[in-house]
């Protein structure tokens, strides 16, 4: 197994229009991260993953991007980039960019150029076609966020493609010219300094040939076989790889979406040489069954082992994956997969131990350090986010469901729970900003927040610290091998890691209740590594676990 700084490294993920507003205009930016650097040291994090900081007209915050090369003046400027840089590197850590290489803006000076005849040296960095023979779109392809994938354009009498917003056109790689632009300004970053990228919707990149309709089989197999894995795809990623990537010490965390277990290893196999490692959608949508915001399914805890069995065996010792549980495209972790209630503190706290046992690379976002939670927005104009707005209109206009409805599902699977900013304190707007920020603050805040946690020996900060320190000394936790004990039990998560001769068990209760299960083994002589408990019963090889407890043992 291949042995490198990205793989021990945990990635902390930072929304920075939410994570904290240095000169109160209510927007998160850059020198607000720099006053943060202290904190994120102090987490023990190692790599900062910045969502799009580029200059963009914000309908996607930032996922529409209109100069690859500057930075959005909403976050500061290139003095204050290189300044968050060099400081990063300073204190050890390291930095990737969001690259979002699929589709640009609308305000994007080549879609502007390509907008203005069917001749325009930009036109072919676009994706043209003619109107279907009944003067409608070209094919059936939906747009992610609702409605057709294709827009009219009046001007030339064409439609252009758009897998997202109209805004954010979807860029030709087919056309040489594009593919050498995004390496360029991939170039550009990596020359300051950077240390790699997450790679938004990569997958996505290449069309199939003719833009064939999408069969009806729904909206997961759709995507796979229609709108991601193209024909040409793995072609770019190793030409990506060995024109830029390769000529860096940087790596790339590819947005997994479209990706199954099965087809994993053409991008991330060692010696395929495309992507570094990906994180994939399994685990973020194990509570989703029929798309977004539909019949969410309930948490099955049997469904989540055997997601992270399958993935683990298929890259097993060829590639490497990253292990997220939550990002700014998911509703918050505890809410989802533990209690965001009574149980809140345990719970938020035995989730991060699982993540932080399983294989691969850490990757955590933004506020699951202090437990931040799910927001319920009460009306329909405080929603910020596009997925959501779109969704409602669609779905009121075609009065599918009540505008009620529509709001209740938007609260529970909306992009928006994880995208509010972070609970610094109990000052007024959670001290992330003095003027009202462009999203709510989770009025939860005067209870949860870094200032209170900072404090407190026994929070989900204190423990969140003491995991990730714990992490980076044993090996065992990273690059252990998993074998599952009780896999079928619907309550308890419980493995065994091995490695050279070193084991550790970690055991999980899903449980508000307490549960008992017989360990089997002698394990009553095994040192306590982490507990998210005051205490542990462990008597005659049975293990009295408490509500949502978390125990990780090393045998002596
Ligand atoms: O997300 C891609 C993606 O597939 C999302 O649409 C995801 O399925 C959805 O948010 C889950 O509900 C990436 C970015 O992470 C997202 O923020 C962007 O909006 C999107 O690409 C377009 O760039
Ligand atoms: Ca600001």
């Amino acid at each position: 197994m291949e042995l490198s700084w990205f793989k021990k490294g945990t990635i902390y993920q930072i929304y920075p229009r939410s994570f904290n507003d240095s000169n109160n205009d209510g927007i998160g930016d850059l020198r607000g991260i720099i006053d943060k650097l202290e904190y994120l040291e102090r987490l023990h994090v190692d790599i900062l993953w910045l969502s799009p900081i580029f200059s963009s007209p914000n309908d996607d915050n930032g996922y529409d991007i209109s100069d690859y090369c500057a930075i959005m003046p909403e976050f500061g400027t290139m003095e204050d980039f290189d300044e968050l840089l060099e400081k990063t590197h300073d204190k050890g850590m390291r930095l990737i960019l969001d690259l979002v290489a699929n589709h640009c803006s609308d305000e994007h000076i080549w879609f502007e150029e390509a907008k203005k005849s069917k001749d325009n040296p930009y036109r072919d960095y676009f994706h043209w076609r003619s109107p279907s023979a009944d003067g409608g779109p070209p094919n059936n392809w939906k747009s992610f966020f609702g409605g057709s994938a294709w827009e009219y354009d009046e001007a030339s009498g064409e439609y252009y493609l758009h897998l997202f917003t109209r805004k954010q056109p979807d860029l030709n790689w087919e056309n040489p010219k594009v593919r050498e632009e995004i390496y360029d300004a991939m170039r550009f970053w990596l020359d300051k300094g950077v240390d790699g990228f997450r790679m938004d919707v990569i997958p996505l990149i290449s069309k199939r040939k003719g833009y064939p309709d999408a069969p009806d089989v729904g909206f997961r197999k759709i995507l796979e076989d229609v709108y991601a894995n193209g024909p040409r795809l793995h072609e770019y990623l190793r030409e990506m790889n060995d024109k830029v990537i390769s000529h860096y010490d940087a790596f790339s965390l590819a947005e997994g979406v479209g990706i199954n277990h099965t087809n994993a290893g053409l991008y991330i196999d060692y010696d395929r040489k495309e992507l570094d490692m990906l994180y994939h959608f399994d685990i973020l949508e194990c509570t989703i069954v029929n798309g977004k915001f539909e019949e969410p399914s309930p948490f099955d805890l049997v469904k989540m082992k055997h997601i992270y069995k399958k993935w683990r065996d298929a890259v097993h010792e060829k590639g490497w994956l990253a292990n997220a549980m939550g990002n700014h495209d998911f509703a918050r972790m505890v809410s989802r997969f533990g209690d965001d209630t009574t149980y809140w503190l345990a719970s938020a706290k035995m989730l991060l131990m699982m993540q932080a046992t399983q294989n691969g690379t850490l990757n955590i976002y933004q506020g699951d350090e202090i437990g931040m939670t799910n927001l319920i927005l009460g009306a329909i104009e405080d929603v910020r986010d596009v997925q959501s707005l779109n969704f409602y209109k669609e779905n009121i206009e075609t009065k599918r469901y009540s505008e009620a409805l529509a709001l209740t599902m938007i609260n529970a699977e909306g992009r928006d729970n994880a995208r509010t900013p972070i609970q610094w304190s109990d000052e007024k707007h959670g001290g992330f900003s003095n003027s009202d920020p462009w999203l709510q603050v989770n009025p939860n805040y005067t209870k949860i927040n870094v200032k209170h946690q900072e404090d407190d020996p026994d929070s989900i900060l204190n423990f969140y610290r003491a995991l990730l320190k714990v992490r980076k000394q044993y090996d065992i936790f990273v690059y252990g091998t998993i074998e599952e004990l009780a896999f079928e039990n619907p309550d308890l998560y419980i493995y065994k890691k091995t490695l050279e001769g070193e084991t550790i068990v970690v055991i999980l209760n899903f449980r508000e209740v307490s549960i008992d299960f017989e360990l089997g083994e002698p394990f009553d002589q095994a040192d306590v590594i982490l507990n998210n408990y005051k205490t542990m019963h462990i008597e005659e090889g049975v293990i009295h676990l408490q509500p949502y407890q978390g125990i990780i043992l090393k045998r002596q």
